[in-house]
């Protein structure tokens, strides 16, 4: 840790605190290796005092009238639109993005906060008639308590938000778990609710190793639900820990999202598709394309332009506006991009550009790797398995059915696309791609918040986020039953 670096704690009950002797971590910008600043590395003890201060918080905070949490959110929103350029440039220096995106990061964060502080005029049940008379039946949302948000780096300010604000206005408090490489833009999200005036106890940060205040926040029975975004793997060890509680596990996991191109798209509007959603965020999306599926007979012109484009493509410090790409987001994800370039070589598919580490000059800070295209079969490790960076595997297709065929032939199913401009096959993709998210004439990025997130197979466990589905993820629903007869009334008993 050197001497002009940032230190800052963990956000407890309202106060920032620093645990005496506490071990502590830093982040480092993938551009070129500054600091964003020293983190705590939080212990079990310290992830059961963040419970604890939720839990006491839960009582007043559930009390509290949604319309009236919703305008403590509607602050939040307005502290982050003041400080969208500040914090945009701090998720671009801590992850990597490039500073549009960086902007964006933040933009979609404000846009949801927004969409849930007018939840708090709605939260709405159901009224339902009754078989017997004089009675009314309804139905009321209800918080869960206290939840835990563990997100992913990726949108490091964007999914916390999904989680927390969605999480606030049900009526829940929040320990809150961030990946520990972006833990300054935690830091800064925490900020937002601090400055909008939050009661002390309503939302905690605890930063450090999934490992050790992950699991604590799963296996601790103040907990009553975990929503987590992040690899298959570890959702896996999530859910299975959270079962075994009992507790409602929300997952957001993986995706290799296909992109179709037939033969009578619009190839300019498809470049433009393909472009942003392969290597927009450097691949680093859940919803990334990763998959070109291209009809033959528009497979040797698309993949010509795509190479044309791509030679103008810039990669460098994601600061700089006119950067279309920057760098992979750490040591450890460059380590699995270019171990799924040696496996994509390894099992004979076709390297058609990239697959390097860029070096040289300011490259050498950084962790630089150069957009890369596979051309390959179908059933191949690098077109079915997750990678998470800059590589698009290219499938060639004979026929909308094959298209279709190979696209859902993989363990995911979050985002897909088309591009065609045959409305009927359009139609029939939607019914016919197993996805959570279908994009017709558009790419497989750029969900919208106001709208469900989420989706099939291995990408999670049923839940959605985002939308009104956000709202189901963190209420329980309560069943009323109110009989003004004045006497007893027996359901399914008595005589009709
Ligand atoms: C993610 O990658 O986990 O649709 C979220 C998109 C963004 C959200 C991505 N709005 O790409």
């Amino acid at each position: 840790m050197s001497a002009q670096e940032e230190r800052f704690g963990l956000f407890i009950d309202g106060k920032w605190e620093e645990p005496s002797g506490a071990a502590r971590f830093s982040t480092r910008n993938p551009a070129n290796g500054e600091s964003l600043g020293s983190f705590v590395a939080a212990t079990p003890a310290d992830a059961a005092r963040a419970i604890g201060a939720a839990a006491r918080a839960f009582p007043g905070w559930k009390e509290t009238p949604a319309p009236k949490r919703g305008e403590i959110l509607l602050r939040v929103g307005q502290e982050l639109k003041r400080r969208k350029e500040e914090v945009g440039r701090i998720v671009t220096r801590e992850m990597g993005k490039v500073i549009s995106e960086g902007r964006g990061d933040v933009q979609e964060a404000i846009d949801f906060i927004e969409y849930m502080a007018g939840e708090g005029r709605r939260l709405a049940g159901e009224t339902i008639p009754s078989e017997l008379h004089a009675k009314f039946c309804l139905t009321v949302r209800q918080p869960k308590g206290v939840v835990a948000a563990i997100t992913p780096w990726n949108f490091p300010t964007a999914i916390p938000n999904w989680k927390i604000a969605a999480a606030l206005i049900s009526g829940n408090t929040v320990v809150f778990k961030p990946a520990s490489a972006t833990s300054r833009c935690a830091v800064e999200v925490v900020r937002t609710y601090e400055a909008a005036g939050l009661p002390p106890g309503v939302l905690n940060l605890v930063t450090g190793a999934g490992g050790v205040v992950g699991n604590a926040l799963i296996e601790d029975p103040r907990v009553r639900a975990i929503s987590f975004t992040g690899g298959v793997e570890t959702g896996r060890e999530v859910y299975v820990r959270g079962a075994k509680a009992l507790k409602m596990v929300h997952l957001e996991l993986g995706g290799k999202n296909p992109q179709i191109v037939m033969d009578d798209a619009d190839l300019d509007l498809a470049l433009e598709g393909i472009l942003f959603g392969a290597f927009g965020t450097a691949g680093q999306r859940c919803t990334a394309t990763s998959r070109l599926i291209l009809h033959e007979k528009v497979y040797d012109e698309f993949l010509r332009r795509l190479n044309e484009r791509l030679d103008r493509f810039t990669i460098g410090d994601p600061l700089d506006p006119a950067v279309d790409m920057g760098p992979v987001a750490s040591a450890d994800q460059e380590k699995k991009v270019l171990g799924y370039v040696a496996i994509g070589q390894a099992e004979g598919a076709t390297l058609l550009r990239g697959g390097r580490k860029l070096t040289g000059g300011a490259y050498d800070r950084g962790y630089f790797i150069e957009p890369t295209i596979f051309a390959t079969r179908h059933g191949t490790r690098i077109s079915t398995e997750e990678i998470f960076g800059p590589i698009l595997s290219v499938l060639r297709v004979g026929s909308y059915d094959e298209a279709v065929r190979v696209a859902n032939d993989v363990s995911y199913g979050l985002s897909s696309s088309i591009y065609t401009r045959d409305v009927n096959r359009a139609f029939r993709a939607v019914q016919d791609l197993e996805a959570g998210i279908t994009y017709i004439n558009a790419p497989t990025i750029g969900a919208e918040v106001q709208l469900p997130f989420g989706g099939i197979k291995n990408t999670g466990n049923g839940g959605r986020e985002a939308g009104s589905a956000a709202i189901e993820e963190f209420t329980e629903i309560k069943t009323v039953f109110v009989d003004f007869s004045g006497h007893l009334q027996k359901a399914q008993i008595d005589p009709r």
